[in-house]
């Protein structure tokens, strides 16, 4: 029988006070994994658990910036002593800035990719010790439709994630060999706050997309909750350096013509 089950696990999703991460973790908990994430801010955490207990979660929240390797560390240390070794890591807190490229500053560039690459490297390199010594372990990271194409003003996260997909296939290769699988979810068009600005009425962005998703219709968080159990659960356990794309078909499709 194939084990979707997260019994017994402990599962880390960074910036998951809300958002796709908030839903993975819910999703996750519900398949019976213990649930662990971080936020910026404590009022963010706070907000977190507060979100987690309406949903009759017991979540275990921690301020960390994850772009702080020392953040990083200590939080990995508390959580290992106060909660458990982390089975399950994903890579999900990320950010994005639409600025055409020329008008955009090096310093915002590199902001994205610190956040959106540099950070699932260290968060990522933090949990890897003791996954090697349990002999097993999950890490998902949050790519994109931009680890696959770019568009206008998104330079920097299209690196990002592009660079992340390259990042989930490197931790693969490098430690399959420990019963340790890295894999990706690669999101469509998501409704959530960070693509908000791209969705207000009569915004030309939200009738483009759904003309380009097969599906048409933008994503919703509880689409990317089977996918994610999948790639956490045992049943993936031979499923290693994979992006799964969970995008209605977008990939796939040249685009609807204009009517
Ligand atoms: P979101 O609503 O903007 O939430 C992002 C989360 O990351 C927030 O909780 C944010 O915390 C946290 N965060 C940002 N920088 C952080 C840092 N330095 N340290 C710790 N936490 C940090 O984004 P989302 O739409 O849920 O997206 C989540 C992930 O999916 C991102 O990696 C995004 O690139 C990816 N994605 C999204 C879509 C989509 O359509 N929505 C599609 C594909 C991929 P604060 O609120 O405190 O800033
Ligand atoms: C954008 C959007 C996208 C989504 C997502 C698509 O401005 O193009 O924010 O980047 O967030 O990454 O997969």
């Amino acid at each position: 029988m194939v084990n979707f089950s997260l019994e017994g696990k402990v599962a880390l999703v960074t910036g998951a006070s809300y958002g796709i991460g908030f839903a993975i973790a819910s999703a996750y908990a519900r398949a019976g994994a213990t649930i662990v994430f971080n936020d910026l801010k404590q009022e963010m955490v706070d907000n977190g658990i507060a979100s987690y207990a309406a949903q009759g979660i017991k979540a275990h929240g921690y301020v960390c910036d994850v772009t702080n390797e020392n953040q990083v560390n200590e939080m990995v240390a508390k959580i290992e002593k106060e909660v458990g070794v982390i089975d399950i890591l994903v890579n999900n807190a990320g950010i994005i800035k639409r600025i055409p490229m020329i008008e955009m500053t090096a310093a915002e560039f590199r902001q994205v990719i610190d956040v959106d690459l540099n950070a699932p490297f260290i968060v990522a390199k933090a949990v890897l010790p003791s996954m090697i010594k349990k002999g097993a372990g999950k890490i998902i990271n949050i790519c994109s439709m931009m680890s696959e194409l770019g568009r206008e003003t998104v330079s920097a996260y299209a690196a990002a994630k592009g660079g992340l997909k390259m990042l989930t296939r490197n931790i693969a290769s490098e430690y399959g060999e420990y019963n340790i699988q890295c894999n990706g979810i690669g999101p469509g068009y998501i409704a959530t706050p960070q693509t908000a600005p791209l969705r207000t009425p009569g915004h030309p962005f939200n009738s483009f997309i759904i003309a380009k998703t097969p599906a048409a219709r933008w994503g919703t968080t509880e689409d990317l909750e089977g996918p994610a159990i999948f790639l956490a659960s045992e049943a993936s356990d031979f499923v290693n350096g994979h992006v799964l794309y969970v995008d209605g078909g977008i990939l796939a499709y040249i685009g609807k013509q204009p009517q």
